[in-house]
């Protein structure tokens, strides 16, 4: 064909996000304003150095959302007009974020090329359209290129397209060479489950795991809440492990969500929140062993047993306890873990028994990438249904399920054939026999007045100079919590670059080791999210069995009343809890 014509058309100013696009350019309305997504993928490219753009391989997918068939023919011939060599699309347009993590690690074309970087078409668990690039490491751009990316859309005067090349047909497997105008061009489709099983057998006994899904004892279900993830889920619980077909719910990707919300928790994903007896439902049909869900990008994981759900931040410290037994890529040790600061500390008190190196990062996974690209991390988790390892830089929902299922699978190896199975819940209660239990929970408020969000976080910072006032304060409110025994902002140094992130959540330490953190997302799509999460950690055995809310009632009370949380928002419950 002949070579595809660069055009130069002039550009506007794009709004801040957060590794991409965020806040209200999540909104697929936003999104679509005339040049929007053209403006961050120019941006973009000229924030990269150079050799990452001219001649490189960059990749180009999402998680199937509306919209992002069409922003693949527009990155795509973006790329063309800027010098990009090829192009990697997942087929349909479908890569889930750990995926892609994968791709850019993993995956050698045909031709040799590796590729160096990824913009990836998702907003994660939030409906609406997002963009996000990540780096050569598989994982989120650092605040240096993002920062870059964010200043260069406030200045920006145009951007290049080589508007002539034809769309690709992206349903269909193969590479299409065109002559761009900036040389030769190719188009690579792929279907990456095939790079994603193939790093998942690497690391996880896939055998064992077929014996507990295949075993008429063990019954299992998967919501992808119609999220990219539900084209993994059926390669590898179905055709690889022998799961039943009917394990899996809502698992054809749609690029609506099926009207639903992608969020793995027990407030969006109903349909499987039922399934495991934990929803309203009277059915007396025996809930499934198993039960797990991923967000919209699939990098997200919820884990339930029957008529059981499993806190994120004690699925991480069961994975991490049980790793080097029951996963093979783990079983000649654990070089560290990893939570980010909001996380309950039951993780800490895995990694003192077993003597791991320890790291508590801010919130977000590029901090996590660090000390795994410097060989100090090898399982880390969020307490936002985050979980993941070093096999990639971003946290991997199935990854999560498989660990579940390993740790199962290892524990019932000599039960098959017995009378009970080992059950999920029973795994979390001697967890919490042996190490003691962090009741937690997390209050969202979302949608808040900013001014008032901030005015409210000044207050929390104020307090902190005062920690006898704190505590007069608080014997007021009940006098069955703790003291408070530090206050402060969380600051993180990381340990790798030295680098120093401040402001990262306000911290209330008790001396029993409770503790209450106020923190504003910094992906929230309207207005600002105030999020508050309280922990109490217990290890008499006698107490360890209650009702989370019940036991995290008195906390709740301070946690409300000091922050002033009514007066300040106007709101007298939270939008979600977790
Ligand atoms: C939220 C979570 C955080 C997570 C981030 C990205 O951020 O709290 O733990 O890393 O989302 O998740 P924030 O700033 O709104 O609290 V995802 O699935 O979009 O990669
Ligand atoms: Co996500």
């Amino acid at each position: 064909p002949p070579p595809a014509l660069a055009s130069r058309i002039s550009l506007g100013a794009c709004s801040r996000g957060n590794s991409g696009l965020s806040n209200q350019s999540f909104l697929v309305t936003v999104f679509q304003q005339p040049n929007y997504l053209h403006n961050f993928v120019q941006a973009t490219f000229n924030a990269l150095p150079a050799e990452q753009v001219k001649g490189a391989t960059i990749v180009v997918s999402g998680d199937g959302r509306y919209f992002s068939k069409d922003a693949v023919q527009i990155i795509t011939k973006m790329a063309a007009a800027n010098g990009v060599r090829r192009v990697w699309v997942g087929q349909h347009s479908l890569m889930s974020t750990p995926a892609v993590s994968c791709v850019i690690r993993d995956r050698v074309g045909a031709d040799g090329s590796k590729a160096t970087g990824a913009f990836i078409l998702t907003a994660s668990h939030n409906p609406g359209l997002g963009i996000k690039y990540n780096m050569g490491n598989g994982g989120p751009a650092p605040e240096s290129v993002t920062d870059k990316i964010f200043s260069n859309t406030t200045t920006i005067s145009e951007y290049f397209i080589a508007e002539d090349l034809p769309d690709v047909d992206i349903s269909v497997v193969g590479v299409t060479s065109f002559s761009g105008p900036e040389g030769p061009f190719d188009v690579d489709v792929f279907d990456s489950s095939v790079d994603y099983i193939k790093l998942m057998k690497s690391i996880f006994d896939f055998e064992a795991i077929k014996k507990l899904l295949t075993s008429p004892k063990f019954t299992f279900c998967y919501d992808a809440l119609h999220g990219v993830a539900g084209a993994y889920a059926k390669r590898i619980f179905v055709e690889e492990l022998g799961a039943d077909e009917s394990s899996l719910l809502n698992c054809v990707p749609k690029e609506d969500f099926g009207g639903g919300h992608p969020d793995p928790n027990l407030t969006y994903a109903k349909e499987l929140v039922e399934r495991m007896g934990l929803g309203k439902s009277t059915s007396n049909v025996d809930p499934p062993e198993f039960g797990a869900a991923a967000d919209g990008d699939a990098d997200r994981n919820m884990i339930l047993g029957k008529r059981f759900f499993v806190t994120p931040s004690d699925s991480v410290a069961i994975i991490a306890a049980n790793a080097v037994q029951s996963i093979p890529y783990f079983s000649s040790g654990l070089k560290g873990v990893a939570r980010s600061m909001p996380t309950s500390a039951a993780l800490d008190v895995v990694a003192k028994n077993l003597n791991l190196k320890f790291f508590e990062v801010p919130t977000g996974w590029k901090f996590f990438g660090n000390l795994m690209d410097a060989g100090m991390c090898s399982i880390c988790g969020e307490e936002s249904f985050g979980t993941g390892s070093d096999h990639i830089r971003e946290k991997d929902g199935i990854w999560a399920v498989l660990a579940w299922l390993s740790i199962l699978a290892f524990k019932n190896k000599d039960n098959l054939g017995g009378d009970k199975l080992v059950s999920v819940e029973d795994i979390v209660r001697q967890h919490w026999a042996t190490y003691g239990r962090h009741y937690y929970t997390r209050y969202d408020y979302e949608n808040v007045d900013a001014g008032a969000a901030k005015e409210l976080m000044a207050n929390l910072v104020t307090m902190q100079s005062s920690l006898s006032d704190v505590n007069k304060l608080i014997k007021e409110i009940r006098s069955d919590v703790s003291v408070v025994v530090a206050a402060d902002e969380f600051e993180y140094k990381d340990p790798v670059d030295g680098s120093v992130s401040k402001h990262q959540g306000i911290r209330y330490l008790f001396g029993d080791g409770s503790r209450l953190v106020f923190r504003l997302s910094g992906t929230g799509s309207v207005g600002a999210t105030i999020r508050v999460y309280i922990e109490q950690y217990e290890k008499d055995p006698s107490k360890i069995g209650r009702e989370s809310q019940d036991a995290l009632a008195p906390l709740v009370d301070v946690a409300l009343k000091l922050s002033k949380m009514q007066e300040y928002t106007g709101r007298s419950a939270p939008t979600v809890i977790t």
